[in-house]
């Protein structure tokens, strides 16, 4: 669990957690804790996607993966121990915050739904069962809306819900943290085909056999849309005025990463 979690990551997920909850207002060593659990998730998600019977990775962040490090059997029960502790953590904080507008229920539900078959794992199972021929562009949305931008819309409105953030402004991030986490999808896509594993810290080229936005659109093709993605995601937090600036800035950031 300790290796998969302090790998050299970019946190990009928890970040979002802590500026959102930032921006309603809301910070501290709760909220920190509700952002470990969305990190948590996402240290989960690569350990099983890079197992040999998923993508059957060799490098992440840089190092071996967990299962080569560790072994399979040492890799499923971390992956698994990292997943409840992330329940435990979201249950705990929303207790002690106290909150006005959300339940502890409520918040552990919408971690749940952001993982199960409406969510990362259902966003897996369609990409493990489709084949490259049968994919056009809704269906690899869906799939990478699903597997990758579900924990993005997680991280965010557990956010919000953490800074007790009014139900519109919940909205406002959803349909923000919507657009970048696809945009962020495109993003990844594109350096599989432009990084080096150096780069990227993990293995490049992995999606040679895989339909993916870069094979279906070219590499402008692909920065098109998510540059469009990106511009949805600055679009719908206009109702949040100038506090919204550092979620803008982490719009900017992702687009730079697929130049
Ligand atoms: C039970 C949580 C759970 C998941 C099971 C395996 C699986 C279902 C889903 C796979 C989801 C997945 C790994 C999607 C890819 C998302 C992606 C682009 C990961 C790379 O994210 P970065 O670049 O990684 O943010 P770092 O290392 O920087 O954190």
């Amino acid at each position: 669990m300790h290796y998969a979690l302090t790998g050299p990551g970019k946190r990009l997920r928890p970040v979002l957690t802590l500026l959102v909850a930032d921006l309603f207002g809301s910070r501290g060593e709760v909220v920190l804790d509700v952002a470990c659990a969305v990190e948590m998730v996402h240290a989960c998600s690569l350990i099983f996607d890079d197992l040999p019977s998923m993508d059957d990775a060799q490098r992440r962040r840089g190092r071996p993966t967990v299962h080569l490090a560790h072994g399979e059997d040492v890799a499923l029960l971390a992956g698994l121990a990292l997943l409840n502790r992330a329940y435990a953590l979201v249950a705990e904080g929303a207790q002690r915050l106290a909150l006005r507008r959300y339940t502890s229920e409520d918040m552990i539900h919408h971690l749940a739904a952001a993982i199960g078959t409406g969510g990362l794992i259902g966003g897996q199972a369609l990409d493990l069962a489709s084949r490259p021929e049968d994919m056009d562009l809704s269906l690899l949305e869906y799939i990478h809306s699903h597997k990758t931008g579900a924990l993005f819309m997680a991280a965010g409105e557990l956010g919000a819900m953490a800074a007790d953030a009014k139900r519109r402004d919940l909205e406002v991030i959803s349909r923000y943290a919507k657009n970048l986490g696809l945009a962020f999808q495109i993003s990844d896509d594109l350096l599989d085909v432009l990084a080096t594993p150096e780069e990227t810290g993990k293995d490049t080229g992995k999606d040679a056999g895989k339909a993916t936005f870069v094979k279906l659109l070219g590499v402008d093709g692909a920065r098109t849309l998510a540059a469009e993605l990106l511009g949805f995601a600055v679009e719908s937090l206009v109702p949040l005025g100038k506090k919204a600036e550092p979620l803008r800035e982490l719009a900017r950031f992702v687009e730079l990463r697929g130049r």
